[in-house]
């Protein structure tokens, strides 16, 4: 006679958390060959910019904070990050962050922070007005106005941008924790920009930050961050969903509770900001070729 309750079928064991060998071969690059290299980087087209966008609540704001953080070696507050979850950005205008070194002066690359990116019902920034940054036409200081982008009229519209004006290197912020979550029409919005960086030749790179809430293993320990099992399906859940190849996509924890240096934190933060800063360069250098 046949049970009532049929035998349960054979389960596969839980996939680990951790993986037994890295998602993606890295030599860690420690903080005292990084740090040296971008103090005395020089670029040939004066300063370089570096234009940061995603959605609201991303990191932005946060990313800014800790790139000084880690090139200065002491706690800032330089971009205003928002400290609870109120749903709309914090960041309301353009700001050029200047970055400071530590034995005094700049280096040679700026972060425009902007406001966050939102489904239309919510308002964000307009798709638009980042592609109107992209080639240079708008000020520092401009208040972005989430009904309509910026009209040429306006006196912070620059109709003819120098070269410095325009953005060197695209990064794309995304929260790892929630990147699944997101709502597509801020994917749409994303690949609009996308597709008009690739036009105007700007290289585009993703920061994936929040690894530390997105998965347990790294927030217990970071280092550990490349044999995050979760960590890689979102690196390539971002690269699927954006268009942007797997190697050009860091994940890093941004400083946001921390006051004392961390060296994880810094190698990842400092990984990150090298390839931005020579994409960056790099796109120069072949624009003057050209
Ligand atoms: N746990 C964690 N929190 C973060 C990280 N990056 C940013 N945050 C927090 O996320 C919130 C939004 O950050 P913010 O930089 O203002 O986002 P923005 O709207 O993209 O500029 C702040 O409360 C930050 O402290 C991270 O890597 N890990
Ligand atoms: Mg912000």
């Amino acid at each position: 006679m046949g049970s009532l309750f049929s035998k349960p079928s054979p389960q596969p064991p839980p996939a680990s958390a951790e993986l037994n060998k890295p998602w993606r071969k890295v030599t860690w690059r420690e903080k005292n060959e990084i740090l040296p290299y971008l103090e005395g980087f020089r670029s040939s087209a004066g300063v370089l910019r570096i234009l940061l966008y995603g959605p609201t609540g991303a990191g932005k704001s946060c990313f800014v904070n800790s790139a000084q953080k880690v090139l200065l070696g002491r706690n800032v507050i330089s971009a205003h990050e928002q400290t609870m979850r109120v749903g709309q950005s914090f960041t309301v205008k353009i700001k050029t962050h200047k970055m400071k070194k530590r034995g005094g002066g700049r280096f040679p690359f700026v972060f425009d922070d902007i406001m966050g990116l939102q489904p239309d019902n919510l308002g964000g920034i307009q798709t638009e007005d980042i592609i109107n940054i992209l080639k240079g036409h708008i000020s520092d200081g401009y208040i972005f106005n989430p009904m309509h982008p910026i009209t040429a009229d306006h006196p912070k519209y620059k109709a003819k941008p120098e070269a410095e004006d325009k953005v060197h290197c695209l990064v794309c912020i995304l929260p790892a924790d929630s990147v699944s979550r997101m709502n597509d029409e801020v994917f749409v919005k994303m690949k609009t920009i996308r597709t008009k960086a690739v036009h105007l030749d700007i290289p585009h790179v993703i920061v994936l930050t929040k690894v530390d809430q997105a998965c347990e293993v790294v927030n217990q320990d970071l280092k550990k961050i490349y044999l995050s099992r979760k960590i890689s399906e979102k690196v390539e859940e971002c690269s699927h969903k954006l268009g942007i190849p797997l190697n050009n996509i860091y994940p890093v924890q941004n400083y946001h509770t921390e006051i004392s240096p961390d060296e994880a934190t810094d190698n990842l933060l400092l990984m990150a900001l090298n390839d931005i800063v020579n994409f960056a360069n790099d796109h120069v250098e072949d624009r003057d070729d050209e």
